[in-house]
C-alpha cells in the first residue's frame, strides 16, 4: 500500500451531559481525527488525547505538533507501508503513544481495507458481539447518582462503573448497592486520586463486593499499587500505569494488578493493545476495553478488540448516544446490552462527511 498524505483534523463533539473525573469537569469531547489517504486508498485514525494532560502527559495540541514534526515524516519515502511497520518506523520518538497509535490506526485501516479484511478478523476476534458497560461521572450529590445508573440500567448497560475521588467514594458505592442489589456488576476507577496512605481508606470499599478498583494511585507507583493489593480485597486493575505490554507484564509480576484495563491509545495501537492482551491471557489475567469518549471510528475499533477471548469483562464500549447527540459515524446502538462488532473491511465504519464537516475545527494536511 502507498500513502500520499496524511489529513489531520481537530474535532469539537458537545458531550450530551458534563462528565466528571478526578481530574477533570469535561463538557465537549476535542479530539483529533485522522484520515491516512494513498491514490486508491483511504484509512481512519482517532487520536484519543484530550485537550489538557490531565489524564496522561499528552494533549491534542500537542499530539498535532509531534505528528506533524516527527511521526507523519518518519512514515515517508516508502513505496509500500504495511502497519505492522508504523511502530518500528516510529519507535526512535520516544512516548507519545496517543499519537503514534493514532497514526497507525489510519494505517491499518486503509490496508485492511485494502486486503477486504475487518480490524475483527485481523486482531482475533471470536464474538460477534461484546458486552457492555459505563462509566458514570462523579456527581453533586447521590440521589443524582442513583437517578443516571438507574437510567443506564434501563437502556440495558450489563455493567456500572462508578468515578471515585476522595470524598465520592465509600457512599456513593454503598447507595448503589443498597438500591440496585448484589447482582449488579460494579467497579470503581480513582484515575490515580489516591495515594498508599489512603490503603486502611479504600480497604472500606472491600465490604461491597467490587469487581474491581482501577488506578487507585499515581501511574508511575507500581509498587505502591502492589503493597495497596495485600492490604484491600478488591482486586486492583491499571489503567493509566499500562503503558505497554512490558508494562503489564512488569505489574503482573510485581503483583500491582490482577486485572488490566486495555486502552489502544494509551499503549500506540491496536498492535500493542493485542500484545497486552496475549501477555495477560498468558498469566491467566482477565482484560476489558477501556473507553476514552471515542467517536464511532475509535468505538468501532475498541468494539472489535473486545471481542477477543481474553476480554473476559464487559468493556467501556458504551453505545454512542452514553456521550454524543449525533456521532461522526452511524450510530452505535446498544442490543440487549451489547454492540454488534463490525464486520464490514477496516473499520467497517466510515465517517458521514456533513457530520465530520460540522465539528471540524481546523484541518492541516501534511504530505508524506
Ligand atoms: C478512564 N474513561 O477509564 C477514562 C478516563 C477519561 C470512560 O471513564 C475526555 C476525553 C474526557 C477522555 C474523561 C472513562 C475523559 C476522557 C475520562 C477519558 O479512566
Ligand atoms: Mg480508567
Amino acid at each position: 500500500m502507498k500513502l500520499t498524505g496524511v489529513e489531520v483534523r481537530e474535532i469539537r463533539l458537545p458531550l450530551v451531559s458534563p462528565f466528571r473525573t478526578s481530574f477533570s469537569t469535561q463538557t465537549a469531547r476535542t479530539a483529533l481525527v485522522l484520515r491516512a489517504v494513498g491514490p486508491d486508498v483511504e484509512g481512519w485514525g482517532e487520536c484519543v488525547a484530550m485537550a489538557d494532560p490531565r489524564y496522561s502527559s499528552e494533549y491534542v495540541a500537542g499530539c498535532g505538533d509531534v505528528l506533524r514534526r516527527f511521526l507523519v515524516p518518519a512514515l515517508a519515502g516508502r513505496d509500500r507501508l504495511d502497519a505492522v511497520a508504523v511502530a518500528p518506523a516510529l519507535a526512535p520518538f520516544r512516548g507519545h503513544r496517543m499519537a503514534k497509535a493514532a497514526l497507525e490506526m489510519a494505517v491499518l485501516d486503509a490496508e485492511l481495507r485494502t486486503r477486504g479484511v475487518s480490524f475483527a478478523r485481523e486482531l482475533g476476534a471470536v464474538h460477534d458481539r461484546v458486552p457492555c458497560g459505563v462509566s458514570v461521572g462523579i456527581m453533586d450529590s447521590v440521589p443524582e447518582l442513583l437517578d443516571a445508573v438507574a437510567g443506564y440500567l434501563d437502556a440495558g448497560y450489563l455493567r456500572i462503573k462508578l468515578k471515585i475521588e476522595p470524598g465520592w467514594d465509600v457512599e456513593p458505592v454503598r447507595a448503589v448497592r443498597e438500591r440496585f442489589g448484589d447482582a449488579l456488576l460494579l467497579q470503581v476507577d480513582a484515575n490515580a486520586a489516591y495515594t498508599l496512605a489512603d490503603a486502611r481508606h479504600l480497604a472500606r470499599l472491600d465490604p461491597f463486593q467490587l469487581l474491581l478498583i482501577e488506578q487507585p494511585l499515581d501511574e508511575e507507583d507500581i509498587l505502591g499499587h502492589a503493597a495497596l493489593a495485600r492490604t484491600v480485597s478488591t482486586p486492583v486493575c491499571l489503567d493509566e500505569s499500562i503503558t505497554s505490554a512490558r508494562a503489564a507484564a512488569a505489574a503482573i509480576t510485581l503483583g500491582a494488578c490482577t486485572i488490566v484495563n486495555v486502552k489502544p491509545g494509551r499503549v500506540g495501537g491496536y498492535l500493542e493493545a493485542r500484545r497486552i492482551h496475549d501477555v495477560c491471557a498468558a498469566h491467566g489475567v482477565p482484560v476489558w476495553c477501556g473507553g476514552m469518549l471515542e467517536t464511532g471510528l475509535g468505538r468501532a475499533a475498541n468494539v472489535a478488540l473486545a471481542a477477543l477471548p481474553g476480554f473476559t469483562l464487559p468493556g467501556d464500549t458504551s453505545a454512542s448516544d452514553r456521550y454524543y447527540r449525533t456521532d461522526l459515524t452511524e450510530p452505535f446502538v446498544l442490543a440487549d446490552g451489547h454492540l454488534p462488532v463490525p464486520t464490514g473491511p477496516g473499520l467497517g465504519v466510515t465517517p458521514l462527511p456533513d457530520a465530520l464537516d460540522e465539528v471540524t475545527v481546523r484541518t492541516e494536511w501534511i504530505p508524506l
